[in-house]
């Protein structure tokens, strides 16, 4: 997979050669190109930012420096590879990104990212680019960054962990795609006991069935008890008969609508 990622502050992207990413990268399964937008602008005083038409606070970014980034992100389509990129670019009024879109964008053979600071990007560069390839304007989350660097290292850290021979991904994405939906079970390591707290008996004692419901017990509540909207946009068909007794005592029921809607709460002694 190739990425360009087109910032005013090309040295924010530098973790893309580190760890986990940075390991896609030896591996020759990435590459990742950074461009400096100042690159493109054509006054002597570098400008990438203007007050906005109609008032407003704040400034934004002028259009004509994006448009020459794009344009050179376009010229350097690698030989005998694809013509052009899928663009991303992070803001705050965006999709929100998923796990989802993670494995459709790991798909992808070339990937641009277009990094918005002060209060975004003119509207037209979004249009123009819109004309030469596929653009989704995304956001990571529902809180407000400075700049679209934070939420590209997140995006491209979630995809780069989806592609095909980073190590120790086969298995662990298998188990991943298992538990999909909900939230993960505990974990624990050596020692059994530490500062008098024992790990659960039942994962001491060999037998996988009854590790598995209890693994399977514990992601259920806790999804139950900190992520509500996960359980309410359960597959009914997806839970077994004691999935559905666990998420019952969690007050959980299967509605007239054949979803999980919140039941009567039991009473109390
Ligand atoms: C890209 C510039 C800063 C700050 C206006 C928005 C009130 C607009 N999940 C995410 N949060 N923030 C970003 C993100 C922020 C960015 C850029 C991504 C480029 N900025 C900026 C404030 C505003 N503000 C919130 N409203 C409630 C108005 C941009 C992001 C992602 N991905």
């Amino acid at each position: 997979m190739l990425v360009d990622v087109v910032s005013i502050f090309p040295e924010y992207l530098e973790p893309l050669r580190l760890s986990l990413v940075g390991r896609a990268r030896t591996a020759g399964l990435l590459e990742v190109r950074v461009h400096d937008l100042r690159t493109f602008t054509t006054d002597r005083h570098r400008t990438v930012d203007d007050t906005p038409y109609g008032g407003g606070a704040g400034m934004l970014m002028k259009p004509e420096p994006w448009g020459g980034a794009l344009d050179a992100v376009l010229a350097a389509a690698p030989p005998d590879g694809p013509h052009r990129p899928r663009l991303v670019v992070p803001t705050p009024s965006g999709r929100v990104f998923t796990q989802e879109l993670a494995h459709e964008l790991a798909a992808e053979p070339w990937l641009a990212f277009g990094c918005g600071r002060y209060e975004g990007i003119d509207a037209r560069v979004i249009e123009d680019a819109r004309t030469r390839m596929p653009v989704d304007e995304l956001s990571i989350g529902d809180y407000v960054l400075n700049g679209g660097e934070a939420a590209v290292l997140v995006i491209v850290e979630a995809v780069a962990r989806l592609l095909p021979g980073v190590v120790g991904n086969a298995g662990s994405l298998v188990e991943e795609s298992h538990a999909d939906g909900l939230l993960e079970y505990p974990g624990y390591t050596k020692p059994a006991s530490w500062r008098g707290l024992d790990v659960p008996p039942v994962l001491l004692s060999g037998d996988h069935a009854a590790v598995g419901r209890w693994r399977r017990n514990q992601s259920l509540l806790r999804t139950a008890t900190v992520r509500p909207d996960l359980v309410a946009a359960l597959d009914p068909a997806s839970c077994d008969a004691r999935d559905l007794v666990v998420l019952a005592e969690a007050g959980w029921v299967v509605g007239p609508d054949g979803r999980f809607s919140r039941g009567q709460p039991p009473v109390s002694h």
